[in-house]
C-alpha cells in the first residue's frame, strides 16, 4: 500500500481561460461532492487551503489571439506559488479547477520542484482536448486551449516563462491520454513537436490496460507524476457537467482502470482537477464522478489489492 505525503486541496476559482463561463464554481461543486472526506477515508490526511484569489473574468473578445492575457498570467503566478509552497512542504497539491489553463502554473511548479530535487517529471494529460493551440492556430482564442503548448516554450513569454526560463516542460515528459479533438493548425503542430499522444482511436483498438501500461514506461521510483486531469477526458454521458463536450470518451469503468493503474504506480506527486462547470452540471453528478476517480486515483479498487 501506498503512503502518500498529506494532501493540499487548493482552489482555483476562475473561468479565465475558457470560452464558457462556469468552471469558477468547481472547487465549491467538488467540495459539496465530498473531496476532502473522500480522500480521508482513503487514508490521507488532508488539508483545505481554500481557494486563491485573481482577477475578475472581464468577458472580452481575444486580443492578438488571446482572450485575457493579463489575467491568466496573474492566475497562473499565484498558482505557481501555491503549489511550489505546497510541494516545499512536502505536501502532495491537488488543484480543484478553475479551467484548465491553471495547469501552467501547477506544472511549472512541479518542474521546478523535481528540477531542484533532481527527480523525474511526467505528466499525465487526462482531456478530449491536447491544449496545444498558439495564438496563431487557435479557433477561440481561449487560453485553456494552449497550456500544453505554452509550457512546452510555444506561447506568449509571459506565460512560457512563469517560471523564470522557458520550456518548464520537455514533450518527452508528457502523456496525453483520451484526446479526440483536436483543431487543424493544433494537429500539424503536435506532430511536428512529437508529442506522445494516446488518443480515443488508439484507445479502442488495444485498450485501455495496453495504453496505460505505455504511457506509464518508465516510470520509477524516481518519478514524480503530474496528474492534470480534465473532466471532459469522460465521455459526456456520464460527465455533462464541463463546457467543452465531446462524445467518445472512456466510460465509467474505463476511467476508473486509467486512474487505478496510476495508482498502482505509487508515484502521484501533484495533481489538477480542471474545467468541471456545475453551470451545465446535472445534481453535481460530474463532480461526484470526479470526486469518485480521485478515490481510485488514491489506490481505491473494486476488490482490495493492498
Ligand atoms: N480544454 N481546442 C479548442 C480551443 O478552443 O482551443 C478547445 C479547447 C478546450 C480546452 O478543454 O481544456
Ligand atoms: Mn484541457
Ligand atoms: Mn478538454
Ligand atoms: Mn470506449
Amino acid at each position: 500500500m501506498t503512503h502518500y505525503p498529506p494532501v493540499s486541496l487548493i482552489g482555483v476559482p476562475t473561468d479565465i481561460g475558457a470560452g464558457h463561463r462556469g468552471a469558477s464554481m468547481g472547487p465549491e461543486a467538488l467540495r459539496v461532492a465530498g473531496i476532502s472526506r473522500a480522500l480521508e477515508e482513503r487514508g490521507l490526511t488532508v488539508v483545505d487551503r481554500g481557494n486563491l484569489v485573481g482577477p475578475m473574468n472581464p468577458w472580452l473578445p481575444p486580443a492578438e489571439g488571446y482572450r485575457h492575457l493579463a489575467e491568466v498570467v496573474a492566475w497562473n503566478r499565484s498558482v505557481l506559488d501555491a503549489c511550489y509552497a505546497e510541494l516545499a512542504l512536502g505536501q502532495l497539491p491537488i488543484m480543484l479547477g478553475g479551467d484548465h489553463c491553471l495547469a501552467m502554473g501547477s506544472i511549472t511548479a512541479a518542474a521546478r520542484w523535481c528540477r531542484e530535487k533532481s527527480r523525474k517529471l511526467r505528466v499525465l494529460w487526462l482531456d478530449a482536448h491536447a491544449d496545444f493551440n498558439t495564438s496563431v492556430i487557435t479557433p477561440s482564442g481561449n487560453i485553456h486551449g494552449m497550456p500544453v503548448a505554452c509550457l512546452c516554450g510555444l506561447g506568449p513569454r509571459e506565460l512560457t516563462e512563469l517560471g523564470g526560463s522557458a520550456p518548464a516542460l520537455k514533450p518527452e515528459e508528457i502523456r496525453q491520454i483520451g484526446i479526440r479533438s483536436v483543431d487543424p493548425g493544433e494537429k500539424k503542430l503536435v506532430r511536428d513537436v512529437g508529442l506522445d499522444i494516446y488518443d480515443m482511436r488508439y484507445i479502442d483498438e488495444i485498450g485501455v490496460k495496453r495504453a496505460m501500461e505505455e504511457a506509464l514506461e518508465g516510470v520509477d521510483a524516481d518519478t514524480h507524476l503530474h496528474v492534470s486531469f480534465d473532466v471532459d477526458f469522460l465521455d459526456p454521458s456520464i460527465a455533462p457537467g464541463v463546457g467543452t463536450r465531446v462524445r467518445g470518451g472512456p466510460n465509467y469503468r474505463e476511467a476508473q482502470l486509467v486512474m487505478e493503474m496510476i495508482a498502482d504506480t505509487g508515484r502521484v506527486g501533484s495533481v489538477d482537477i480542471v474545467e468541471l462547470n456545475p453551470a451545465f452540471d446535472k445534481r453535481n453528478m460530474t463532480a461526484k464522478l470526479a470526486v469518485d476517480l480521485m478515490e481510485s486515483l488514491f489506490g481505491k479498487s473494486t476488490l482490495m489489492r493492498e
